[in-house]
């Protein structure tokens, strides 16, 4: 055990190209941890708080730094985010900020972990995994808030579930990747990307199902494994409150029709996995559709956060949870609620953020944990540098 001896914060840039929240944190015993906090474009109302980073890092070296330097056992994770959050004194990492916060948990399991000489993921508990890797879900086509004038649905993701490998299951996401690409091509649909390297065309959500089945088809019968696909509705982006409708492109959906449309969707292009297909207060909405079959996630319903798991447990709302650490603030709030999913039958699925860093700690997460799915992207340096590490943790740990 070796005590935290110094935390150091800066301000680093994001993909987006926002500033965010960097942390050293560097040990008496020479240990030394990095890490840098995500951000959300499609926020949870009831995430925790993204302060400025400039106030975020001024706060938490006021109010956190102090009580973890020459205090705090870097070793003991559960006590490192004990003191955040007591430094904080809020719910919700409004005082010093979660981005701040979340820095500094995943840099003290960082300079822990190099500290025993262990990778980051058998620190955090993977020593007895590594026989079920994560299937990583690839956003191929997006729009909603992460790319204007394209998709209503945030994201598609490509489901490579019959993979034998970490690795053939990240080439297949770009492979799809590259197939969506073509098939925009030969239809003569011009496309940038979105936030997060997903092909972002000025299509109709039922122009880029067609599509997307195509692409993941084509790749499938390339590569010989079976390969679905599934959705990010983000639907409390597109739900109108005053109104209690979902807003697409040229139509609306009460909530009935919106459950009956995502069912339908489900059915006829057999997707393996739904997220937040209903606004983020609609347990009940969540618990309906959830009874219709495939994995349903809730993102913004749960943000991570075990009260809200524990009351959709109750009411048998959905069966899977994104589980994304700059949602909540720490390391230990993030384990603890995939425990809490996996003990009630709930898929956890470790997750990136659309602003991200080359920070590869949930790649570790969802290893560590034994996470049955991450999504983190397809393409894009901050997206391959979790991906990549994916593939270095497959290797070292199955020796291939
Ligand atoms: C989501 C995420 C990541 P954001 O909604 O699941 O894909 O987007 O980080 O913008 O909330
Ligand atoms: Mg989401």
């Amino acid at each position: 055990m070796t005590l935290v001896s110094e935390v150091r914060l800066r301000q680093v840039l994001d993909s987006r190209g926002n500033r965010t929240v960097e942390a050293d944190v560097v040990t008496e015993s020479g240990g030394f941890g990095r890490a840098a906090a995500p951000s959300g474009a499609s926020t949870g109302e009831y995430e925790a708080i993204e302060l400025d980073p400039s106030e975020a890092i001024a706060s938490a070296r006021e109010h956190a730094v102090p009580r973890l330097e020459g205090k705090v056992y870097v070793g003991d994770q559960r006590d490192v985010d004990r003191t955040l959050r007591a430094a904080d004194a809020t719910d919700d990492f409004s005082e010093i900020g979660a981005n701040s916060a979340v820095a500094i948990s995943m840099a003290a399991a960082k300079a822990a972990a190099d500290v025993t000489g262990a990778p980051l993921y058998q620190h955090l508990g993977g020593a007895f995994r590594g026989e079920a890797f994560p299937t990583p879900l690839g956003n191929v086509v997006g729009g909603g808030e992460h790319a204007a004038d394209a998709t209503a649905i945030q994201e598609f993701l490509s489901a490579p579930v019959g993979a034998p490998s970490v690795q053939d299951a990240v080439f297949a996401n770009a492979a799809v990747h590259q197939e969506v690409h073509d098939l925009l091509e030969e239809r003569g649909i011009a496309a940038g990307k979105g936030d997060e390297g997903a092909w972002a065309p000025s299509i109709d959500d039922e122009e880029a199902f067609e599509i997307v089945a195509e692409a993941t088809d084509a790749v499938a019968d390339e590569v010989g494994f079976e390969i679905r696909f599934g959705l990010d509705v983000a639907a409390a982006e597109m739900y109108d409150a005053d109104d209690e409708e979902y807003v697409y492109r040229d139509t609306t959906r009460d909530t009935d029709e919106q459950i009956e449309y995502v069912a339908d969707l489900v059915e006829e292009y057999d997707l393996a996995y739904v997220e937040d297909p209903l606004d983020e207060d609609d347990y009940e909405g969540f618990a309906e559709l959830t009874d219709r079959g495939t994995l349903i996630c809730g993102d913004d319903l749960f943000v991570t956060n075990v009260e809200r798991l524990e009351a959709g447990i109750e009411q048998g709302a959905a069966n899977a949870i994104l589980v994304k650490p700059n949602q909540i603030g720490t390391l230990s709030d993030a384990v603890d609620a995939v425990e809490l999913a996996v003990e009630n039958g709930y898929k956890p699925v470790i997750s990136h953020r659309s602003g991200e860093t080359e920070d590869t700690t949930i790649a570790h997460l969802a290893v560590a944990t034994g996470a049955p799915y991450i999504k983190t992207g397809a393409v894009g340096g901050e997206r391959t540098a979790k991906l990549n590490e994916l593939i270095r943790i497959e290797q070292n740990v199955s020796r291939l």
